[in-house]
């Protein structure tokens, strides 16, 4: 049975609005959108655990990672569940989000739902850039925007 979700993104400075879809229980997840008010540039584009929001974006906590592997890209086998690299904003500060993954998912033991999608200040750097926390978020910055993933039509 297919699967919609959508995650509606509202920062102090970027807003946008993600929709994620799945047809199948084993099939790829479907992320697309647009977030807007970004400086040019790529930003970190991740999962994380919680849709909790009580001291902000800090309580959406880490990665989504329920394989307990290190922080890695969207194609790299070691990765959390939750990296999804980077968007990338143009000049308007517009980024575009199209992207199939093949470990989110919207139903099962591992389902994304009631999580959170998070957009980074910074780059980040796919576990390659040799930051002490490259290995754990990226090295990705602060939080600019955080919203929770919520079931849709
Ligand atoms: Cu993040
Ligand atoms: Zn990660």
């Amino acid at each position: 049975m297919p699967v919609k979700a959508v995650c509606v993104l509202r920062g102090e400075k970027i807003k946008g609005t993600i929709n994620l879809c799945q047809e199948k229980p084993d099939g790829e997840c479907c992320i697309t959108g647009s977030v807007e008010g970004l400086s040019e540039g790529k930003h970190g584009f991740h999962i994380h655990e919680f849709g909790d929001y009580t001291n902000g974006c800090t309580s959406a906590g880490g990665h989504f990672n329920p394989f307990k592997k290190n922080h890695g890209g969207p194609s790299d086998a070691e990765r959390h569940v939750g990296d999804l690299g980077n968007i990338e904003a143009d000049s308007k500060g517009v980024a575009k989000v199209d992207i199939k993954d093949s470990l989110v998912k919207l139903s099962g033991e591992h389902s994304v739902i009631g999580r959170s999608i998070v957009v980074h200040e910074g780059v980040d750097d796919l576990g390659k850039g040799g930051h002490e926390d490259s290995l754990t978020t990226g090295h990705a910055g602060g939080r600019l925007g955080c919203a929770v993933i919520g079931i849709s039509k």
